[in-house]
């Protein structure tokens, strides 16, 4: 798996530098105004950067919908819920809107994308709607129409009406068990979906990478550095200080000795870029080298693979502000609280598989009236960063684990602070 993985990361790699590349000369040959420019810059890089948004806008309603509701409705079985779901989703909920409030803080302070002042685009879909007051935006939350939700891809509403739905369904015995599995079934359809479409995915890059770096040229490069420079930080910050304090200030463990134990599960999520995919090797560790109980672990692992993204929502705290900036579009603050609620519910409805982060930004910055199209100008670098984020992603979720097994009594102090087991 790992191996097929990298050589997807790889061909997306190849894909953005040649696109960078096959940009870059065009730019600099001049091609601006030539019918190179028309047929290929506008033409076919167009189209194919295009179709492949708009195929990630495809999936976000309907994986926000399905996953998020598989996911409240095995979390609301009456069973489960108790002190261990309540401490579970505080603390996930918690640690993620430290992380995006920290990532919109640092961004805002270095300010990636100032100066560039790229011209927005032409009124498209996503043309920007004017930001409500946050109170209309919590009174808005509930949908009068769940179908008018999904066909205009309003996504509060419809984490609200799954959130509401996940639970019905827990609470309905028999018809709810049998539209679980359903449920369950049509999400790992979905799942299907995204992997076929991050195969897709360096060809989209290649155009998106070529038509960016014909259009900007060197300036791009600039910006593109502080942006991924912005993200990589916040993401080392987060995973090596963050949570180490959190992990003292509430078990009083040695943090040093958790981060020592999570370095293999780390390195296998960094390869794979999913969170889902590292849920054996992450619950394992957690049982077995940082003394976490099978009975909580086995909750809180798969939980948090489902609903704990601080990675993913340090990426799009970064990624609005960069875009934002890059446009030359000023945020208000009852936007920065939009980005923090969106990307903190939007975090519970992403299921951890590769680029997924990247599907749920465009919600993110549809839900802020910003433009969708500037995913375009990040997707180069995204691969790279949804390794690292994935990373901090299990990092937290174990971190979590460990803090509510301590607080159960279910953590087994010898196994943890064993060096060697
Ligand atoms: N790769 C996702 C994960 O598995 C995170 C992301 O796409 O942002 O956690």
């Amino acid at each position: 798996m790992a191996s097929k993985k990298l050589g997807l990361t790889g061909q997306i790699l190849t894909g953005m530098f040649l696109g960078a590349i096959v940009g870059f000369i065009l730019n600099k040959v001049g091609v601006q105004d030539t019918l190179i420019q028309s047929v290929f810059v506008d033409g076919v890089f167009r189209l194919m950067g295009d179709v492949f948004i708009a195929s990630l806008m495809m999936l976000v309603v309907p994986l926000v919908f399905f996953s998020l509701v598989v996911g409240t409705s095995s979390l609301s079985d009456p069973a489960m819920l108790g002190r261990l779901g309540g401490k579970s989703i505080v603390l996930y909920l918690v640690t993620t809107a430290v992380a995006i409030s920290i990532a919109l803080f640092v961004a805002v302070l270095i300010g990636p994308g100032e100066g560039v002042n790229l011209e927005k685009p032409a009124a498209t879909a996503f043309t920007a709607a004017e930001a409500p007051p946050f109170i209309e935006v919590l009174l808005n939350m509930v949908p009068r129409n769940p179908i008018a939700a999904m066909s205009e891809g309003n996504m509060l509403q419809i984490i609200v009406f799954a959130l509401l739905f996940g639970v019905a369904i827990a609470l309905s015995g028999k018809p709810g068990e049998r539209l679980k599995v359903v449920f369950e079934d049509i999400n790992e359809v979905i799942m299907k979906l995204v992997v076929m479409l991050m195969y897709v995915a360096p060809y989209g890059v290649f155009a998106l990478m070529a038509r960016v770096f014909a259009d900007l040229g060197l300036d791009m490069v600039q910006s593109l550095g502080w942006y991924f420079g912005t993200v990589f930080f916040i993401l080392l910050f987060q995973g090596f200080v963050v949570y180490p304090v959190l992990l003292a200030a509430f078990t009083r463990l040695n943090p040093m000795l958790f981060l020592r134990k999570m370095m293999n599960v780390q390195v296998f999520a960094f390869s794979i870029s999913s969170s889902n995919a590292t849920i054996p090797v992450n619950l394992k560790n957690a049982e077995q080298r940082l003394g976490a109980d099978n009975s909580v672990a086995s909750f809180t692992i798969p939980l948090g693979a489902t609903i704990n993204m601080d990675g993913t929502a340090i990426m799009q705290g970064v990624a609005t502000v960069f875009i934002s900036q890059i446009y030359g579009i000023d945020l208000t603050m009852t936007q920065y609280l939009m980005v923090i609620g969106t990307a903190t519910l939007a975090s519970i409805g992403t299921a951890g598989v590769p680029g997924v982060g990247l599907i749920m930004l465009a919600m993110v910055l549809q839900q802020v009236g910003l433009p969708v199209e500037g995913i375009a100008l990040i997707i180069g670098v995204d691969r790279l960063l949804d390794m690292t984020r994935t990373a901090v992603n299990v990092t937290g979720d174990s971190m979590v684990t460990t803090i509510i097994a301590k607080s159960e009594g279910k953590l087994d102090k010898d196994v943890y602070n064993n060096p060697n087991a």
